[in-house]
């Protein structure tokens, strides 16, 4: 016999998406569980995203969980990109009046389950066999088995924040799906070091080695990142070889501030752009990874994640609390006009940064002189910086 439950929304997967929209909803007075397939201890160790645009600061300052962003995170007023080892500053915000917050995924992740659990509102870790049913129907709902036991939970909606791999999207029926897609030739090597980062800001860089980024966790965390083959594998890359490339790719002016250390997390991650259309089907609505990747070159991944979140939880205020069901029904519509332009960014500076094997010399031409473009052209940097610091959501 399996325990029956009930909510308003079932959530699944606790990562950014889900963790975030939770909270949202606890503060307007909505019911909602959240149900993973992972531990506690799994979730709170995965390195990831690092920059934070200013609308994800404050919808986490909305949620209640900015505090120890505020206190720990680090403001930054610019980056760089880096071509053939010639370094240029984009000034987000002589540009654009706006900024980036640095705090890691991982940090805000720990921040939202700790609210969660504090506040005593409902979260599953290690359920296995999630399912969701009856979603075109007035009573859907979600069933999953935890500790051995079967659990069924009814609900009103059910939110698809459970990743790429997650199984959301999997329950729209292939005639209704639509999916885009594109791979990218390589992945990224990322090492994270207790060291102090080579530069104030990161620096995105890309010549004929290869990509590569120095980015930072805190004034004495760095994390950085090497274009890598899509077969290579993290037995090949030593510290010392990850270090020796670095330098290399950044060039001798930049690598001269590069201090070393022992990798205390060290992983490859492929590369890919993907949407999945629409983004609801009946009272089920994905969210972040579940309906759409981007490279992680434009830093947007958890941002859009938490864009989706900010537009369902104020359309289901909408429908709980005034009845009006309107911005649900257009969600799908309005998420996919950010992830759109979204993807595109990420793909530009995808394009931009790094070494594509397959690349004819005119196409490397090309980079090179969008690259002199950018260093010359106060306009080409804007539209770079309105898009790094997130643009404005829209409902
Ligand atoms: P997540 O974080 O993948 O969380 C999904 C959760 O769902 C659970 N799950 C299930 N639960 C129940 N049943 C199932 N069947 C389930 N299947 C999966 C999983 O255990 C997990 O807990 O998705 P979410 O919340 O949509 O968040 C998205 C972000 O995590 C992702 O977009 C970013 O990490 C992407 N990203 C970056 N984004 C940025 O905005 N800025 C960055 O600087 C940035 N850098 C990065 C990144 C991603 C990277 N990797 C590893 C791909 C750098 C890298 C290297
Ligand atoms: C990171 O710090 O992990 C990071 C920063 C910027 C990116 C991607 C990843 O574009």
């Amino acid at each position: 016999m399996s325990q029956k439950l009930r909510t308003q929304v079932a959530i699944i997967g606790s990562g950014p998406a889900g963790l975030l929209l939770s909270e949202l909803l606890r503060k307007a007075g909505i019911d909602a569980w959240v149900i993973d397939r992972q531990s506690r201890v799994h979730i709170e160790a995965r390195i990831r995203a690092g920059v934070l645009e200013w609308g994800t600061v404050e919808a986490l300052r909305e949620a209640g969980v900015g505090a120890r962003m505020d206190r720990e995170g680090m403001v930054h007023s610019g980056f760089e990109m880096c071509f053939d080892g010639h370094r240029h500053r984009i000034d987000l915000a002589g540009l654009v009046d706006k900024k980036v917050m640095v705090y890691g995924q991982t940090e805000l992740t720990k921040d939202l389950i700790a609210q969660r659990l504090d506040s005593g509102a409902p979260i599953v870790f290690s359920a296995s066999n999630v399912q969701i049913d009856n979603v075109t129907s007035s009573a859907p709902r979600v069933r999953y088995e935890q500790a051995g036991k079967a659990h069924v939970l009814e609900c009103d909606y059910v939110a698809g924040c459970d990743g790429f791999h997650g199984v959301a999207r999997q329950t729209i029926p292939a005639d209704v799906l639509k999916t885009y897609e594109r791979v990218y030739p390589f992945g990224w090597l990322g090492v994270l070091v207790d060291r102090p980062p080579v530069a104030e800001e990161l620096i995105y860089a890309n010549g004929a080695r290869g990509f590569a980024l120095c980015s930072m966790r805190s004034a004495t965390r760095s994390r950085y990142y090497l274009q890598c083959g899509l077969d290579d594998n993290i037995e090949n890359w030593s510290d010392d070889r990850f270090f020796d490339e670095l330098e290399k790719r950044l060039g001798s002016e930049t690598a001269q501030n590069l201090q070393r250390g022992s990798s205390i997390e060290k992983s490859i991650a492929p590369l890919r752009s993907f949407v999945a259309e629409p983004m609801r089907y009946g009272a089920m609505f994905l969210a972040g990874d579940a309906a759409h990747i981007v490279p992680p070159t434009g830093a947007k991944g958890l941002n859009l994640a938490v864009a989706d979140v900010r537009v369902l939880a104020r359309a289901m205020m909408q429908s709980y609390q005034q009845g009006n069901t309107a911005y649900l029904e257009r969600y799908s519509e309005i998420c996919l006009k950010r992830v759109w332009k979204v993807e595109r960014f990420s793909w530009y500076m995808s394009q931009l940064l790094h070494q594509f094997p397959e690349a004819t010399p005119f196409e490397r031409k090309m980079q090179a002189a969008e690259f002199d473009y950018l260093t010359q052209s106060e306009s080409a940097c804007r539209s770079i910086a309105e898009n790094y610091v997130g643009l404005p959501l829209q409902m």
